[in-house]
């Protein structure tokens, strides 16, 4: 059984969406970061970090997001959410999975911090070449791998959604209707609605 540390407010939510483009059954663990239960002795057992996302799966625990998306996404290949590990589109892929960690999320940081990261010093350059790279691989659309969707959009994706909502990201037109097409996917609607059922509940 699949096993979700989740709160609606935080990262959790990417891999909430995930479980729900992959439709396999799991199950939700509330974690409530007011009352601090993600830095309970337990719970940092579990992640040291005392963050979410955690995901259990039987004897295995992921955390980090990109990770958990990973792990899944090839663990449960029915849901054809990753390339195989032989097709060529593998190594974009992979590209996507890693850059939000190490290039978009901090260069996002940056921008809502108004600061500069000197960019020989940053692994992430500057944020103006971050949205430039990902402006290219979203102008030809609809997906970072092209017709393909995949695990890096449920990742990439809520990134710019987020980050779009919290007007750190600029309004591209590009970005704009990326986060369009991943809104109307069933899966992100229903687990929208899970979500606001959970909070409002
Ligand atoms: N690098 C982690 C980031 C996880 C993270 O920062 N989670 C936040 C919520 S969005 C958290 O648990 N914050 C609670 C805290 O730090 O006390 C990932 O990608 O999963």
């Amino acid at each position: 059984m699949l096993t979700l540390y989740h709160n609606p407010h935080s990262r959790s939510q990417i891999v909430h969406y995930m479980l729900h483009e992959l439709g396999e059954p799991f199950e939700i663990v509330p974690i409530d970061l007011q009352k601090k239960e993600n830095k309970a002795p337990e719970f940092l057992k579990i992640n040291p970090m005392g963050k979410i996302p955690v995901l259990r799966d039987d004897e295995a625990v992921v955390t980090e997001a990109p990770a958990i998306l990973t792990f899944l996404a090839d663990k449960y290949p029915k849901a054809r959410l990753a390339p195989a590990i032989d097709a060529p589109e593998r190594a974009r892929y992979l590209k996507w999975m890693f850059f939000y960690g190490s290039c978009f999320e901090p260069a996002c940081i940056d921008l809502s911090m108004k600061r500069e990261t000197p960019p020989s010093m940053a692994g992430w350059g500057q944020p103006a070449d971050v949205l430039d790279t990902l402006s290219a691989a979203l102008i030809p659309g609809p997906w970072l791998l092209g017709e393909r969707f995949s695990a890096a959009d449920v990742l990439i994706g809520s990134g710019v959604r987020y980050m779009l909502g919290f007007k750190v990201l600029p309004e591209r037109p590009e970005y704009l209707d990326y986060v369009k097409r991943l809104e109307a996917r069933p899966a992100h609607q229903a687990a929208r609605a899970a979500d606001e059922k959970r909070l409002s509940g």
